[in-house]
């Protein structure tokens, strides 16, 4: 299966990714993480990734974009793969679904973790990392807001959006997104 998780800064996508990739048994992508590595080994790109992210804004599209087409590639991508954190804008989705459907592939399902923002700022002020200072974070919400929550119209006009209540254990949540999961499986059949 391709799904997909979107959800605000802070939300507990990659909290659910760690989860969801065992019951998927589907590799896990996630852009954060591809762009924070990348800023690790210093290469062009995380250079380049690396201004916008301690700004607080969205790396450029071209560059995430870049990152995302060499990974679908691999072998071990065939079966599936769980989205975490892309597509964040419009053209990314729109660019996800050319990409995939060159391939014969589409895309399954997309959770939205929904979670109210006392909360995320909460959450943010607990973990420190090196893009979560409040201010950066006030900028990220509002990328979040005007960027990446018109995706969800997006996919909800596709018939493809569930979206999941974020607040409560890691566990309890997963038991949400488990049963979006399944109503996605029940769709494809
Ligand atoms: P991400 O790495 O995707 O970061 P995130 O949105 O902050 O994290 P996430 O929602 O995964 O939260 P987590 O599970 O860690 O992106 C970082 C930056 O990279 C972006 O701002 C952007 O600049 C760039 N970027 C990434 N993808 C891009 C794209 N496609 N296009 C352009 N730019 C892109 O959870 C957060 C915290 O909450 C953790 O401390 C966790 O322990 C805690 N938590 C989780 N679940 C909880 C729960 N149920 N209760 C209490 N706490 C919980």
């Amino acid at each position: 299966m391709r799904i997909i998780l979107i959800g605000p800064p802070g939300a507990g996508k990659g909290t659910q990714c760690e989860r969801l990739v065992n019951f998927l048994r589907v590799p896990h992508l996630s852009t954060g993480e591809m762009l924070r590595a990348a800023i690790a080994q210093e290469t062009a790109e995380g250079k380049e990734a690396s201004t916008y992210m301690q700004a607080g804004q969205l790396v450029p599209d071209q560059l995430v974009l870049g990152l995302v087409t060499r990974r679908l590639k691999d072998q071990d991508c065939r079966g599936g793969c769980l989205l975490d954190g892309f597509p964040r804008t419009i053209n990314q989705a729109e660019m996800l679904d050319d990409l995939l459907e060159r391939q014969a592939m589409s895309v399954d399902g997309v959770i939205e973790l929904s979670v109210p923002q006392e909360e995320l700022v909460r959450r943010m002020l607990a973990r420190k990392r090196e893009d979560d200072s409040p201010e950066v974070f006030a900028r990220r919400i509002e990328s979040f807001e005007r960027q990446t929550a018109p995706l969800l119209e997006y996919y909800k006009l596709q018939g493809k959006l569930r979206s999941v209540n974020g607040m409560g254990s890691a566990d309890d949540i997963f038991d949400r997104v488990r049963q979006a999961i399944r109503a996605f499986r029940r769709a494809k059949r």
